[in-house]
């Protein structure tokens, strides 16, 4: 299938670089990036692509890495005993969802393909005000699927790249729903007081998506504490498609982080371990 049958290129002109029509589509995304770090491009994925992507995540699915572990909002699994007890580090929720690997998608997969499309790599960039972004050279977490089972979850916790770009594949019936708390920490600070009453259940500042298949989602992560609700157990599965980007080209996930999420590390991990160096104070 040719990309320019996998997206709605009529409402979205991403093949029309610099004319009106496409930035009012990055204007309408800026909109919700700039107030809540949140912008969700309805309906971009064609059904008759959406179709074949859901065959291909079928396909995939025996390879997904399924980590059920307890994590805190870094994703670390150990107690830190120079935290409080109340501090977001010090609180473990249960995260029993899994991903399907980059390493897993075919040379002519409609969902790599898409990934890499430089009209939309453009795309989000503007949408984000960065000049330039690039696919993630890691070979695993480059492009990946989160696979939420019945029963399974996605717990609080930030992401530790500065944004997500998700395409929702297959909903569940009941529950698997994404849901953020708009800012509760930013480059300078932690708040740590604010996120951990998330972590244990305040509503207050919640916000939950009406994600649709088919919708493309662009997420500041890395200052939104945010969770994919259980599905339920007699749902049918939860499927998204993460597609990874970087602001600097060549970056590689850290080994422990990639042991965790894949099950394995690959010998490009092992040479380029320790080369992130964060532009941030916060704790990751
Ligand atoms: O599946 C999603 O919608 C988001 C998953 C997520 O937050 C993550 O992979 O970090
Ligand atoms: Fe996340």
């Amino acid at each position: 299938m040719n990309i320019k049958a996998v997206l709605d290129l009529e409402t979205y002109p991403l093949d029309q670089y610099g004319s009106n029509a496409y930035w009012a589509s990055v204007e309408a995304a800026r909109v919700g990036l700039r107030a809540d770090g949140c912008a969700v491009i309805r309906n971009l994925v064609r059904p008759d692509a959406l179709t074949l992507m859901t065959g291909e995540v079928a396909t995939m699915k025996p390879t997904t890495h399924y980590s059920e572990t307890e994590i805190n909002a870094y994703f670390g699994t150990e107690s830190d005993p120079n935290l409080p007890a109340e501090h977001p580090g010090n609180i473990f929720l249960e995260r029993s969802s899994g991903f399907v690997p980059g390493d897993s998608f075919s040379e002519d997969s409609i969902i790599d393909q898409l990934y890499r499309w430089p009209p939309l790599i453009q795309f989000i960039a503007d949408c984000l005000e960065i000049e330039e972004i690039f696919c993630y050279a890691d070979p695993l977490a480059c492009l990946t699927i989160n696979v939420l089972n019945p029963g399974q979850q996605f717990s609080w916790h930030y992401d530790n790249n500065d944004f997500a770009v998700t395409v929702l594949v297959d909903k569940a019936d009941d529950g698997g729903l994404f849901r953020y708390a708009p800012g509760t920490r930013s480059r300078s600070d932690e708040n740590a007081a604010g996120a951990a009453a998330v972590m244990l259940g305040d509503d207050g500042p919640v916000t939950t998506l009406d994600l649709r298949p088919g919708d493309l989602q662009i997420f500041r992560g890395r200052y939104s504490l945010h969770q994919v609700t259980r599905v339920s157990t007699d749902s049918c599965p939860r499927h998204a498609a993460i597609l990874a980007y970087t602001q600097e080209d060549g970056l590689i996930g850290g080994l422990t982080r990639t042991q965790q999420l894949f099950g394995r590390v690959l010998p490009i991990h092992q040479e380029q371990s320790d080369q992130t160096v964060r532009q941030d104070v916060l704790l990751d």
